[in-house]
């Protein structure tokens, strides 16, 4: 809502774009046919993302680039949502296919369990957009100022109401989908997309976007359901998020939370991560209205004037869980249930075979960085494309971008692990505990925010601290690592029990001592240091750790008992750069 005395002077930039953009087509069209560049229209770049498209150029080859007078290398960014990370091998071999089009031929499965397509030339965006649709899949809302793809634990072998969760969060993401049709018209030459219901009630928008309106959210929106004890989705990071509740074996409803997010700048303290609060429950029937109602609050209420404060956390930062509440609980016309009991065991992944609920089997693989490309001695890509062609199983996309090959007959079971051997996709059977509790940013070379490398460099760090773990007997403990290329947190590092947050070229700001279970934020302890200086930095902790843990004591807890810094105890918000609590705004 934008208040009476709100000058519209002040508005974002953004606000204007989205405005006269004749709900998100601008001059899309016209940027693509333009023959004579391989970049499109300022204004067009901010529109596209509501399509799932980031402009890009390849940071590798920038400087060499200037220096010869030429322009940037540009090529463009196709996000791909998957609701709960799901896709079917068919949907796999298309992916897989597209990927040989584009400049690097890979695929990187997201930490919001999508597929990500980098270096697609502009000549090839339109078919390449279409042929994701072709495959029911979709670009549409995978960025851009709407609610993004929803996730949703993906194990199957996690609960006996994975399928009915799944469902709702399928009705979740469909329902929240903008209904423009410059989607279609731009990409699919006006034909109707799948993932699109028409709606006809009124939302609080207008007739072409009855929930959006024509300046659709101030800012990107996230929603994650998680179901408990896993707490794989990171569910306190997340705008919104929905806890399973399951009483003898009945999914009975979720707890709401409300207010989670990752993202902050450097140096400005007004931005920090925060995590959600537990507000309420709500029943199965009732997640879609809730999500729906909640989503027009920020709509309502988010911030417009200021992008870096424009996050549903801020709101409900700003204005209180009690306001959201009374707010959320005057729109549906009900009052909600309190929360309910729940607990977390960690916010990892777990590997190898697990029997399903529905006498099928499934295979959680362990995918660095969550890249998908061959190398001449791991020819990933290849094996999972040989995989796919079997139909043997379907793939799920963790949060912790990793792959679950799922629902495989028992009878399948050998040829599915012959392929993974022959493919070298075995990692998960031998990498250490660390590296396989490691999620890394894409950052450099085509994320033009990354101040430093991350998906690059995390793989050699973890080399480096291996060496301390297998010298101090720690090569199997899980210890969660993340690192970013910038303060963004695409990784959620700050949920990390070792968080690395890029500074400049070579060197990061290291935080420490988050829960295991995703529950408590980490905090910073050393800013701006070099490779050796993490090393050395972790080196005695990791042995101390060894030596002089409790029971079932993980790292992130070990490093608050012994006092190297002291936990978040409230939930927020904490100054990522300082680590300690904001004054009250
Ligand atoms: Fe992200 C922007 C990659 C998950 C917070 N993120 C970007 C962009 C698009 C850079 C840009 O704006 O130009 C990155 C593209 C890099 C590239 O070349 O691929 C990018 N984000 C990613 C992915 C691919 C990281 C990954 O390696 O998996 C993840 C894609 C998710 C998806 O499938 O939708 C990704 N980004 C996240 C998450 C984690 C999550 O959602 O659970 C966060 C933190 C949670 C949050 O939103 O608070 C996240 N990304 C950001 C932000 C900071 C937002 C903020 O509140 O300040 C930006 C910058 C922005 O929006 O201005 C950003
Ligand atoms: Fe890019 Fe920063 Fe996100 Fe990494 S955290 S992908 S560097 S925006």
């Amino acid at each position: 809502m934008i208040s009476d005395g709100e000058s519209i002077a002040k508005l974002h930039k953004n606000e204007g774009i989205k405005t006269s953009s004749d709900y998100l087509r601008g001059t899309i069209l016209e940027g693509l046919s333009d023959a004579s560049a391989g970049s499109i229209g300022a204004d067009d770049q901010q529109l596209t993302k509501f399509h799932g498209i980031y402009q890009q150029d390849n940071r590798d080859v920038r400087n060499d680039r200037r220096k010869h007078k030429l322009d940037k290398a540009y090529s463009f960014l196709a996000r791909i949502g998957l609701p709960g990370g799901i896709a079917t091998a068919e949907q796999w071999l298309v992916v897989d296919e597209l990927a040989q089009y584009c400049d690097f031929d890979t695929l990187k499965l997201t930490t919001r369990q999508a597929f990500q397509l980098h270096g697609i030339l502009k000549g090839n965006l339109k078919w390449t957009v279409a042929s994701v649709n072709k495959a029911m899949m979709s670009t549409l809302a995978a960025c851009g100022d709407v609610n993004r793809n929803t996730m949703c634990s993906p194990n199957p072998q996690a609960s006996e109401i994975h399928t009915e969760v799944q469902t709702i969060v399928d009705e979740i993401d469909a329902y929240l989908k903008p209904q423009t049709k410059a989607y279609s018209e731009i990409w699919l030459d006006g034909k109707k997309i799948a993932s699109q219901e028409p709606r006809s009630q009124d939302m609080g928008g207008d007739d072409i976007e009855p929930l959006y309106g024509k300046t659709y959210l101030p800012r990107k929106f996230k929603i994650a359901v998680a179901i408990p004890p896993q707490n794989d989705v990171d569910v306190f990071a997340h705008c919104l998020g929905f806890i399973a509740i399951v009483n003898s074996g009945k999914l009975v409803g979720f707890n709401v939370t409300v207010g989670g997010g990752m993202g902050m700048t450097h140096g400005n303290e007004k931005t920090y991560p925060r995590l959600a609060d537990v507000m309420a429950f709500c029943t199965p029937e009732q997640v879609v209205e809730v999500s729906e109602k909640i989503v027009a609050i920020q709509r309502d209420f988010g911030d417009r004037t200021e992008r870096a404060h424009a996050r549903f956390k801020y709101t409900v930062e700003d204005r209180g869980v009690d306001f959201i509440r009374k707010e959320l609980e005057k729109r549906l016309g009900y009052a909600l249930e309190d929360a309910r009991e729940f607990k977390f065991d960690s916010n990892g992944d777990s590997y190898g075979w697990s029997e399903g609920c529905n006498d099928k089997w499934n295979l959680s693989l362990f995918i660095e960085g969550g890249r998908i490309v061959d190398l001449d001695d791991l020819p990933l890509k290849s094996g999972l494309r040989k995989i796919a062609t079997t139909g043997k199983c379907e793939f799920r996309l963790t949060p912790n971008q990793n792959l679950i090959l799922a629902n495989v007959k028992a009878s399948d079971r050998a040829a599915i692990d012959a392929l993974v051997d022959e493919y070298k996709l075995d990692r998960y059977k031998t990498a250490s505990g660390m590296r396989r509790s490691q999620i890394a940013c894409v950052a450099l070379p085509t994320c033009g925010l990354a101040l430093a490398e991350s998906e690059r460099y995390l793989p050699s760090l973890v080399s480096d601290l291996e060496l301390i773990l297998e010298e101090a007997g720690l090569r199997d403990d899980e210890i969660i690592i993340r690192s970013t290329g910038c303060p963004n947190g695409c990784a959620r590092p700050y949920l990390g029990e070792i968080g690395l947050v890029g500074k400049v070229p070579g060197k990061y700001n290291l935080y420490l001592g988050a829960g295991f279970d995703g529950a408590r934020l980490n905090k910073l302890y050393r800013t701006s240091i070099t490779h050796e200086e993490i090393v050395e930095t972790l080196r005695p902790m990791l042995f101390a750790y060894a030596k002089e843990r409790e029971a079932g004591e993980r790292f992130g807890d070990f490093t608050v008992r012994k006092n190297y810094l002291t936990a978040t105890t409230a939930k927020s918000p904490f100054h990522a750069d300082t680590g300690e609590r904001m004054a009250p705004a």
